[in-house]
């Protein structure tokens, strides 16, 4: 055993407990984890014995914290904020503890004493995939950054049991595998068996007096079944706070089959307890969404239910009467999935606080405030009003007397305007009458707002334009951040490591803008030679994972040209491929003069039942196949696609990447995050004016961005004017050429007619305008290679798109939060006393 050192330890005696720093406690407190609590000694452990070991270790020191954060919340009645969200793609749980505890080093020592490698060790967790994508990811970013600026905060969720499918590709098509996240236990969520809550679904409701006489209303539900909350603390970096991510599992009532073994149905008490934890069994596989699915109103009013009943019973536990709700609480709600809670939250005020309708609306009004995520029509949430009357009948009543008080306000402002009425309804109606989830949330918070400044204006300006000239100050910006303890500390010790050399601190981890001094060292060769090797050895490192996860061999000479994201039409993979088939054409002609050897590489997955976004997965393998085996060729370029784009696979792909592909239609990506994590990671953009690529681009300066592209206004300019994509192709030999090659067969055995349906659509119809932007990305890809022969002047850009990139810190897009829509301040808890400080 080593000396304890002071400045690690309070004292002596803190030593021997689960929560001392030192590698001695560390070492001692694992290898107890290891026989007490997986029942095995050194010798006989499995990997998977070691992974929970070192989580369980991590895990005690994390609960002091956040046991003491717990408290200090609690007892001085800190303003919380609740962010209510159907996803969280977390990613794994142990390296980003380790990080945030400061204790990576010594756990990295504490292994070697033992024999144990740390990150054979990481490898083994697998990631609670909770979420789809950008959306998913935000609020796990958002999370960590809650406790990194010390902001009492619960996140309210699902417990999937079965979260985002694992892809696997066969034959270059993409095969769903569930993902069994929970198969071999999950060290880091706490059951609270006491934290249930009843939700009600179905049924009727009624009129009656209450004992003073006064006429109420009443939801008498057919069916009742429970939610459970499993906690998991989440931790802030360099600091003593810990906030809490409370996900709602559901499951029937204990007293739910009494009456049906009493009548001799068995299996029907089995049944319908199964029926009643399908409701969190499975999270649904798309992104943006088209709405529809019964299960997933059922998923979003479960979630909902029980975080607003959990929030009235803390209030009530811990401040008093309700009257003060919004002062203790305010509930971000993360795109529409949650929206319901408004109807739930007046319900709760209405019926069972027995408030009257003025004081119940006052008080939601003020307690929420909503995040829009996107502007594609397909992917606005509205759900029947047949099915909203058959799940939720008291919610529709109350959303109908939403609309009533609202219609009225918007008539009296309006005079005579019944267009404009019409609009704005919560209630779609004309043809199926639905119910209009986004404007439910727009009326039912007090602050909107969009997660890119260009995404925040086309807000205003199409989307809520009614709403934004009702209530222009109703609404805000907010850009998007990432976490950099994920996605650099994490993800890229190499760099992380040269930048705290370079810059002499660590600051830079929780202070992000701080990046910039290392303008200072642009021109310095060392540095620049330093960079490169970081790079470099990235590469290496997924060219090696890459060849056992796909087979495909890459150079790490090669230039690293990379877009992985979930596949959509709109975020134009096949642009992409335009241009790999582009590159092949001209290397069979002998024309490779201003080319540069690349690696094509893509990632993502895509959702179940799309088709088009399937094809362009096999389109890209299919692409890769003859590429990759064509000896003429495979010296110059090369494409890989990454299996299962994950979390996980995703920090192996972010350090690696010299050029970052974010070539959305301008107007069709709200933010993109993707794009931060590679800047961030020193890879170069080539994008398009769409989401946070405009302000990445300001930030970062034009000259060190690739820019092309029509604007947000050109392309919609052009579709309002007649976008005719088959003259583009007709008059242009090149792009021609490029689509009759993949319909030639080349790709596909012969088969003219697999990859039809996508080139057939690019020809006729484009909704996302690939043709009119294939010709500025073609040139804007020869100044990339260009540029990438300038070894100098490249990573010159490199180090001054991380040197700059600080503004896209999550932290900072909290503090955004906290002090223009949230209203709420930072509560520092004192590591020494777990008292206020
Ligand atoms: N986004 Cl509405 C999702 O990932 N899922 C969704 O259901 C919706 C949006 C993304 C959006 O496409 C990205 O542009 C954003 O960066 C991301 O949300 C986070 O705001």
């Amino acid at each position: 055993m080593s000396t304890p050192n002071p400045t690690e330890s309070l004292d002596s005696e803190r030593e021997h407990t689960r929560t001392g720093m030192s590698k001695a406690a560390l070492k001692q407190d694992f290898l107890d984890n290891l026989f007490y609590i997986q029942g095995r000694f050194r010798e006989v452990a499995t990997p998977h014995d070691l992974y929970m070991a070192a989580a369980f270790t991590t895990r005690d020191r994390l609960l002091k914290r956040w046991v003491e954060s717990a408290q200090v919340f609690k007892t001085s009645h800190a303003r919380t904020v609740c962010y209510l969200s159907a996803e969280y793609l977390l990613g794994p749980h142990l390296a980003g503890n380790l990080v945030n505890l400061g204790i990576t080093e010594a756990a990295r020592e504490v292994g070697e004493e033992l024999g144990l490698d740390l990150d054979a060790i990481l490898e083994e967790e697998e990631e609670p995939g909770l979420g789809n994508g950008g959306l998913g990811r935000l609020a796990a970013c958002f999370m960590e950054s809650l406790s990194t600026c010390q902001i009492p905060a619960i996140g309210y969720g699902i417990r999937y049991e079965f979260g985002i499918f694992d892809q696997a590709i066969e034959d270059g098509w993409q095969v769903e595998k569930t993902d069994n996240w929970l198969r071999n236990g999950n060290p880091w969520e706490i059951p609270r068996p006491k934290i249930r809550f009843s939700v009600g679904y179905g049924g009727y409701t009624e009129s009656y007096r209450d004992d003073k006489g006064r006429s109420r209303q009443r939801w008498q539900p057919s069916l009742v079944i429970n939610g459970m909350a499993y906690d998991t603390p989440i931790l802030g970096y360099g600091t003593a706070n810990a906030n809490l991510l409370r996900l709602w599992k559901a499951e029937a009532p204990a007293s739910f089959d009494f009456q049906a073994f009493n009548t001799g149905d068995y299996y029907g008490a089995v049944y319908a307890n199964i029926q009643a934890e399908t409701i969190s069994k499975v999270l649904y596989p798309n992104d943006e969404p088209e709405a529809g699915k019964e299960l997933r109103l059922k998923q979003q009013y479960f979630f909902v239910s029980c975080s607003m009943q959990d929030m009235v019973r803390l209030h009530l536990n811990t401040v008093g009467p309700l009257e003060t709700f919004a002062d203790k609480f305010v509930a971000q709600l993360n795109d529409t999935h949650p929206a319901l809670a408004v109807a739930e939250l007046m319900r709760l005020l209405l019926d069972e606080h027995v408030m009257s309708w003025e004081q119940a609306w006052d008080i939601t009004h003020r307690t929420f405030c909503y995040t829009n995520h996107t502007l594609l029509p397909e992917a606005l949430e509205t759900w029947s009003v047949s099915l909203f009357e058959r799940l939720l009948p008291r919610h529709l009543e109350i959303v109908y007397e939403i609309n009533r008080r609202f219609l009225d306000e918007v008539r009296m402002r309006f005079l005579g305007d019944e267009a404009r009425v019409w609009r704005m309804s919560l209630i779609a109606e004309g043809g199926e009458r639905r119910v209009r989830m986004a404007n439910l949330a727009v009326v039912g918070s007090r602050a909107v707002n969009g997660v890119a400044e260009l995404h925040s204006e086309l807000v205003k300006a199409t989307l809520f334009k009614d709403f934004a000239e009702l209530w222009p100050e109703r609404f805000h910006n907010v850009t998007n951040g990432v976490t950099p303890r994920r996605f650099m500390v994490v993800a890229n010790p190499r760099l992380s490591k040269l930048i705290t050399r370079t810059c002499g601190h660590e600051d830079w981890i929780r202070d992000l803008e701080r990046l910039r001094e290392l303008e200072a060292h642009v021109d310095d060769a060392g540095f620049q030679e330093a960079w490169r090797a970081v790079k470099h050895a990235a590469k290496q490192d997924l060219a090696a994972w890459m060849q056992q996860a796909s087979g495909v061999r890459l150079d790490p000479e090669s230039l690293f040209d990379v877009q992985a994201k979930r596949f959509h039409e709109y975020k134009r993979q096949h642009l992409k491929v335009l241009h790999i088939i582009r590159c092949y054409q001209r290397l069979k002609q002998g024309q490779p003069q201003d080319l540069v050897p690349r690696a094509f590489i893509f990632g993502g997955k895509a959702a179940p039942g799309y088709f088009m976004a399937k094809l362009m997965i096999k389109l890209i393998n299919a692409v890769g196949a003859v590429v990759n085996n064509d000896p003429q060729v495979n010296g110059w370029i090369r494409v890989a696609f990454l299996p299962d784009f994950n979390v996980k696979n995703g920090q192996r792909l972010y350090p690696a990447a010299d050029l970052s592909e974010q070539i959305s239609l301008a107007g069709k990506e709200a933010s993109g995050t993707g794009n931060m994590k590679f800047s961030m990671n020193g890879a170069l953009t080539i994008g398009t004016l769409d989401g946070a690529n405009v302000e990445i681009r300001e930030a970062v300066g034009a000259e060190n961005f690739f820019l092309f592209g029509m604007t947000a206004a050109e392309a919609l300019q052009r579709q309002m004017t007649g976008y005719r994509p088959w003259e583009l192709y007709q008059n242009d030999p090149e792009l021609k050429s490029d689509i009759d090659l993949i319909n030639s067969g080349l790709f596909s055995h012969g088969d003219t007619q697999l990859f039809r349906p996508l080139t057939d659509n690019l020809v006729n119809h484009d909704p996302f305008m690939v043709l009119a932007d294939y010709r500025d990305y073609l040139d804007c890809q020869k100044m990339v290679s260009e540029t990438y022969k300038d070894t100098e002047r490249w990573t010159r850009m490199s180090i001054l798109n991380v040197a700059r990139i600080g503004r896209f810190s999550s932290d900072r897009a909290i503090r955004e939060y906290a002090e223009h829509i949230w209203k709420v301040t930072p509560r520092l808890i004192d590591p020494a006393s777990g008292g206020d400080s």
